[in-house]
Order: C-alpha cells, then sequence, then structure tokens
C-alpha cells in the first residue's frame, strides 16, 4: 500500500530536522545567556502510518495524503520537556519570534487542564513550505504523568474500578502539578526573584 504521505514523507523529514535543529540551537543560545538548559530532553517523530490512517477514520477523513498533510497538524511532531513551568513559556515565547514559522494555533492545557488532568502546552507550527508541525511542551513531572497515563490506558479488564483509577489519575496529576509549582517557587527563591 502507497503511504499516506504520497512522495512527501522526505519533505516532513527536512521540517522535523529542521526543527530539531532550531530547537539545538535555541538551547545553547539559552545556556550562554542564563548559564542553564531549560530543556530536559526532546522528542520527535513523525506519525506513524497506522497512527494517521486512524487518526483520519476517527476525524472522518478520507485516508489520503491531503488529509495527512493538511487537515490533521501533527505528522511532524516534537515534544520539548522543560525542566520547570516557566521555561515551557520562555520556549514558547522564542518560538513565537522565528519568523520563517507561523503558530498557527496554540492550546494551553496548563492552564486549561484537561478534565483527565492531562497537562501541556500544544503548538501548532506552520512551516513556509505549507507543512505543519505539533510541538508539545510540558515539564517532566507532566510527561511523567503522560508517559504512564498513556501505558495505564492500554491495560484492560478495569471493569467496575473505572471510576476510582480515573479519578485517582486526575489525583496524581495535581499532586504533580502541585510539585511544579513549588519547585518553580524554590528556583525563584535561589535567583532571588521573589
Ligand atoms: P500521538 O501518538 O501522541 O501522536 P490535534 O489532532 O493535535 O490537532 P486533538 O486531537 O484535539 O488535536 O489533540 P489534542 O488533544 O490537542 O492533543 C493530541 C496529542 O496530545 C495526543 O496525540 C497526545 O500526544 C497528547 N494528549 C492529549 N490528551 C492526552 C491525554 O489525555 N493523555 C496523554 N497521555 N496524552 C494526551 P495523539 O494523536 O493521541 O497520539
Amino acid at each position: 500500500m502507497e503511504s499516506i504521505y504520497g512522495e512527501h514523507l522526505p519533505e516532513l523529514l527536512e521540517l522535523q530536522e529542521s526543527l530539531m535543529g532550531r530547537i539545538g540551537l535555541l538551547r545553547r543560545k539559552i545556556i550562554a545567556k542564563d548559564g542553564v538548559d531549560p530543556v530536559e530532553h526532546c522528542l520527535t517523530r513523525i506519525k506513524t502510518e497506522e497512527s494517521m490512517r486512524a487518526k483520519c477514520r476517527s476525524r472522518g477523513l478520507p485516508e489520503t495524503a491531503d488529509s495527512a498533510l493538511y487537515k490533521i497538524y501533527d505528522a511532524v511532531g516534537l515534544r520539548i520537556v522543560c525542566t520547570f513551568l516557566d521555561d515551557v513559556y520562555m520556549i514558547r515565547d522564542y518560538l513565537r519570534g522565528f519568523d520563517d514559522l507561523k503558530i498557527e494555533n496554540e492550546k494551553d492545557y496548563i492552564r486549561n487542564v484537561k478534565p483527565n488532568g492531562y497537562r501541556s502546552l500544544h503548538l501548532i507550527l506552520r512551516a513556509k513550505n505549507g507543512f505543519y508541525a505539533e510541538i508539545q511542551l510540558r515539564t517532566i513531572s507532566m510527561d511523567t504523568w503522560a508517559a504512564l497515563e498513556h501505558q495505564l490506558k492500554y491495560k484492560r479488564d478495569v471493569s467496575g474500578n473505572e471510576e476510582l483509577i480515573v479519578s485517582e489519575l486526575k489525583r496524581c496529576a495535581d499532586e504533580l502539578a502541585s510539585t511544579d509549582v513549588s519547585m518553580q517557587t524554590i528556583r525563584n527563591l535561589i535567583r532571588g526573584e521573589i
């Protein structure tokens, strides 16, 4: 079967590489300025064929390159895991300043937490070549929660305990979020910023 990305996979790979390069340069610039790296780690992926086709179906879109490239915006994905809460917004502000990239949409699930407790800042970028990429920015705590929750979602046979599991996951997310705020406060105190 032909790839859902048609002949455009090399361009997606190019966009992915260029964004990772930009993030690398940005980190070096911030380290030179502030002496610390605001990014704990950064991951990237091209959405798999299977996952992209499933997303098209779930959106009622035909499984075509047009859907995958122009109707769904996360064929190229980057996840930037930051050390502190403020760093998430600092990186976002730097990204806003990249003049060859347009931020088409921003979803702030940190300020508007998802009902299950998911937190992250999602940016949809559009590159000059017309292709989109999704950048997820989050703290280490948010990333830990999302990774564990993602794994648990695939565990079946929770019959009878569903409500408890959902509320416990939400509680863990909120506790981690409160730790993020405390850690940020400690850093501000150390830096003499408060
Ligand atoms: P994958 O494998 O991570 O790519 P969008 O499709 O992004 O334009 P949508 O569908 O409203 O818009 O998505 P949303 O809610 O903005 O975020 C989509 C991505 O965020 C997901 O990608 C996950 O990576 C992450 N995400 C969102 N909600 C949750 C959640 O409750 N738990 C976890 N663990 N991750 C979440 P995909 O497409 O699901 O898959």
